[in-house]
């Protein structure tokens, strides 16, 4: 299917806002496939770090991308400083956090409706590279949600880098909304980079090995929670993963607290 004009694109963001998505756009994947985490992370896949026989061990067999999805829906769900909570993790929360929960919920209303009412065949995208996720900060800049900052994550006018990301291919060869001209890290003193308790950032870029380890500390550092926080019936082991680097950019700080 190819977009006949009639702004079919403007009509899928409108419903991804409807269904409670704080941005949404649209993006090419021929124009993903080019983006530069594709050969990166094909050369470094991020599960390799750990042992074979580790539980977190998933191997990566290629990328999984139908020739069939022209398209990529990605929005973004606001994550305020004010409900910390969206981001912890409990392998007893339907979609590991709170926050992804709900969006795995939006992501399959959404493809239900792309299928019944614009007769699109649509693809909700897992998580994870390994099981057929896609790149979503590049999909994200491509579609105009923001851009990649200095602190390695996608930074939105609007809520800064505070924001959660889900994407959906789609068979249909849809206009891309983006990217747009914003340009937050120019002139910035970036306290995103002195905020990171590992100094993930000491070569000037983003380095994983670092950025993991504290993940990983966080990951052993699980705490017994009360299910009425995650929105669950029982009390679970909880992580809470990292988010210094994020928390510290200034943009859009007052937008929601
Ligand atoms: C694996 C993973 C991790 C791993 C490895 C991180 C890494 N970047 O390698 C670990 C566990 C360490 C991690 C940490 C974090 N993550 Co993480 N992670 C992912 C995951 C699953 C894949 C990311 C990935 O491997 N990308 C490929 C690698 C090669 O590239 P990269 O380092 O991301 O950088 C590339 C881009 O920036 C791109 N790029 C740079 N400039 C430009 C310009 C243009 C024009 C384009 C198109 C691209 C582009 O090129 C770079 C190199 O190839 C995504 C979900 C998803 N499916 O996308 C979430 C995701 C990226 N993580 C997210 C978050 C929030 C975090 C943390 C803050 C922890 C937390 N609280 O959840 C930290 C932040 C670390 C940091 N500063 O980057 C969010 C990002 C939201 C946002 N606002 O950007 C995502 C999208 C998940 C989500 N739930 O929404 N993460
Ligand atoms: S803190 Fe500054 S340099 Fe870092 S991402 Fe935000 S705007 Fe860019
Ligand atoms: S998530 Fe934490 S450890 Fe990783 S780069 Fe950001 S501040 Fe550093």
């Amino acid at each position: 299917m190819k977009s006949n004009g009639n702004n079919i694109e403007k009509t899928i963001v409108e419903k991804a806002k409807e269904e409670g998505a704080s941005l949404a756009g649209i993006a090419r994947v021929e124009d993903l496939r080019a983006s530069p985490s594709v050969e990166r992370y094909a050369n470094a896949p991020f599960y390799e770090a750990y042992d074979r026989d580790h539980p977190n061990y998933f191997e990566f067999k290629g990328y999984k991308w139908g020739e069939e999805h022209k398209s990529i829906l990605v929005w973004a769900l606001e994550h305020p400083i004010s409900e910390p909570q969206l981001d912890w993790w409990s392998m007893k929360v339907k979609g590991f956090t709170p926050g992804m929960g709900v969006m795995r919920l939006q992501s399959k209303k959404l493809r239900i409706w792309m299928g019944e009412d614009l007769g699109i065949n649509a693809l909700s995208l897992p998580y994870q590279i390994e099981f057929g996720g896609a790149f979503l900060k590049d999909a994200s800049h491509l579609a105009g949600l923001g851009v990649i900052g200095k602190n390695n994550l996608l930074v939105t006018p609007e809520f800064g880098t505070r924001v959660r990301l889900r994407g959906i291919f789609m068979e249909a060869e849809l206009e891309p909304t983006g990217p747009i001209d914003f340009d937050p890290c120019n002139g910035c003193d970036m306290p995103c980079h002195r905020a990171c308790p590992r100094e993930a950032f000491r070569s000037g870029a983003f380095e994983r090995a670092l950025c993991k380890q504290e993940n990983d500390q966080r990951d052993a550092d699980v705490e017994i929670l009360d299910g009425s926080i995650m929105g669950i019936d029982e009390p679970s082991e909880v992580t809470k993963p990292c988010r210094y680097c994020e928390l510290a950019c200034p943009v859009a700080q007052g937008a929601s607290l």
